[in-house]
């Protein structure tokens, strides 16, 4: 622990573990923290860091072999205010970006998040997701273009029915690792690995009905606030 009870994800575990700090970042309700529980769902321990009003998740895994140890950072909802303390953003090695895909303006809003991580961490890898897929699945037959423009890995998730929140998550703790491994090209890697994947769904092989029989209800309760912003720019059905 370093100053103020935080990790300091420069040492390694106490069993020679890889330690990397993960953190997700959008607007307010747009799913964060539902997200992070969706994919521990039982198997996490949450500690609170009475400091900044923060939880962390703390998550054991293997990546190649090493031992992994995550923490997944999540916010008492600060970012109600626009903006993180910059302990959130110190030392994080991997960021996934959210919005909700039933409100508009927090699609818009992701490049103001963008431009606030990039002050604090300008080259940690970087995915993107648009959630609440589950309140509509014709929305994923639109295409956003932020996160091509950025070259960001890019998912339609649901916290709520668990579509491709595990395969999300993963691809972060991977890119995680390899940004702590400095190993640069990883995100290319991602990106190849994704294209493939897309194809693979519009070919029929893998539907996102076929995903979501792999993951039970959780019973989260579906958003009904829906942003009535009708400027359509830069997303294209
Ligand atoms: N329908 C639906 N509702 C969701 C989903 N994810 C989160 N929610 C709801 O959206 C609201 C905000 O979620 P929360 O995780 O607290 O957002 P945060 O502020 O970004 O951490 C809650 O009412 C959740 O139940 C989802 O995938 N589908
Ligand atoms: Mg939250």
């Amino acid at each position: 622990m370093a100053k103020n009870g935080e990790p300091d994800y420069d040492q390694v575990g106490d069993e020679g573990e890889c330690k990397v700090k993960i953190i997700c970042l959008g607007d307010s309700a747009v799913g964060k923290s539902k997200l992070v529980e969706r994919f521990l769902m039982d198997g996490y321990k949450p500690q609170q860091l009475s400091t900044y009003a923060l939880t962390l998740f703390n998550y054991k895994t293997e990546v190649n072999k090493q031992k992994v140890l995550v923490d997944f950072w999540d916010t008492a909802g600060q970012e109600r205010f626009n903006n993180m303390h910059p302990s959130y953003y110190h030392q994080a090695h991997a960021c996934i970006l959210v919005f909700d895909t039933t409100r508009k303006v927090t699609y818009k809003n992701l490049p103001l998040w963008l431009k606030e991580l990039r002050e604090y961490r300008p080259e940690i890898p970087c995915l993107c997701c648009a959630n609440k897929i589950d309140v509509d699945y014709n929305v994923t037959k639109k295409s956003f273009g932020f996160a091509k423009k950025q070259r960001m890995p890019f998912y339609f998730v649901s916290a709520s029915d668990g579509t491709n929140v595990v395969k999300m998550f993963n691809d972060a703790i991977r890119a995680a690792v390899a940004y702590k491994n400095d190993s640069t090209d990883f995100m290319d890697e991602i990106m190849r690995e994704l294209e493939n994947f897309e194809l693979e769904t519009d070919s029929g092989s893998q539907t996102l009905d076929d995903k979501k029989d792999n993951v039970s209800e959780s019973g989260l309760e579906s958003s009904k606030n829906k942003d009535n912003d009708d400027d359509d720019s830069d997303v294209k059905s």
